[in-house]
């Protein structure tokens, strides 16, 4: 097993720590903002996208920013930036533009909550909330359990308590896909990934995930935007990954159905496909729970092309601009 893999598959126990940790300050403690601006990049960014929605879902008004367009200009995305709660994601706490938009946060007078792995990191000195928890020291370039940590403690700010029964769940589904990727995946080399809500960020990862560890190219979608042009591409050579949300599983399925007859084999994930996997757990923790499953998806397309994730091509750990 390489190393990628092996943090797939270990990265419970370090979910348990995290879940078991005291619980953060919550995020309506910083009554003066009138926005949460969630930041990042990468990976970092499509979190950031899946925690917005979860706080507009939860009651707080919320966007998700790319760190670099927040430093640049963050007026195009809020009038008031001083006004904002600014969390900003990043593993590494190194990442060029996240830290930027941190210290351009604060420099204005905006609260800034870091969340990272890195205790001692350049971005959890420039917080004044900080969210920190251990991950696996075999994890490489492609950020796998560190993903599911940062996801996690950022839903624990916003005041979701994420149980231990969702380990069994994320387990069990990966382990449920591990079983059947190999067929699924065969002969198939077009990727789509839908996912609505906040599953839009998390079905944005799962892309980003299959084309930095396989380098096929493939993209993300709101689901009924895909009828809207990108259908077009869909044939016996495609696989849809489907995180259907709950409210919305009607239309989703039907979309599914659609994409079957042009010849997609699609995974359901928490609905119909021609792999069909419950997803049993608060809907809000569905993308935490689906993010496993989808980081070995990546990894299994990998190994079907002899790809070595550890030493993805043109990646490094963290991009550091001059
Ligand atoms: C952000 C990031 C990662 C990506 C790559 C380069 O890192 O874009 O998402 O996988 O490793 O850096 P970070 O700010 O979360 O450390």
């Amino acid at each position: 097993m390489g190393r990628t893999e092996q943090s797939i598959f270990e990265q419970f126990p370090y979910w348990r720590t995290a879940i078991t940790q005291a619980a953060p300050s919550p995020a309506n403690a910083a009554p003066a903002a009138e926005i949460m601006v969630f930041v990042g990049c990468g990976t970092s960014y499509n979190l950031a996208l899946s925690l917005a929605a979860l706080a507009n879902a939860s009651g707080r008004a919320a966007i998700g920013v790319p760190g670099g367009e927040w430093t640049s200009d963050a007026r195009r995305y809020w009038p008031r930036p001083e006004k904002a709660h600014v969390v900003a994601l990043s593993r590494s706490g190194e990442t060029t533009e996240t830290v930027a938009a941190a210290k351009a946060s604060r420099a204005i007078g905006a609260r800034v909550t870091a969340i990272t792995v890195e205790r001692e990191s350049v971005i959890a000195a420039h917080c004044d909330q900080l969210l920190v928890t251990k991950t696996h020291p075999v994890e490489g370039i492609v950020m796998t359990v560190s993903s599911s940590l940062m996801l996690l403690m950022g839903l624990r700010l916003l005041g979701y308590t994420v149980q231990e029964s969702l380990i069994d769940t994320a387990q069990n589904l990966l382990d449920g896909l591990d079983a059947r990727l190999p067929a699924l995946i065969a002969d198939r080399s077009h990727f789509v990934y839908l996912g609505g809500g906040a599953l839009y960020g998390v079905a944005l990862e799962g892309a980003l995930k299959l084309m930095e560890m396989s380098q096929i190219f493939t993209q993300g979608f709101h689901p009924l935007e895909y009828r809207h042009g990108p259908i077009s591409l869909v044939d016996d050579r495609t696989v849809a990954v489907m995180l259907y949300s709950p409210e919305r599983k009607g239309a989703e399925a039907k979309l599914v159905a659609e994409l079957q007859e042009k010849g997609a084999r699609v995974i359901g994930l928490g609905g119909p496909g021609d792999a069909a996997f419950d997803v049993p757990c608060d809907p809000a923790l569905i993308g935490l729970a689906c993010l496993p499953a989808l980081q070995l998806l990546g990894e299994r397309a990998a190994q079907a092309h002899n790809i070595d994730t550890v030493a993805p091509r043109h990646l490094t750990k963290v991009v550091t601009l001059a």
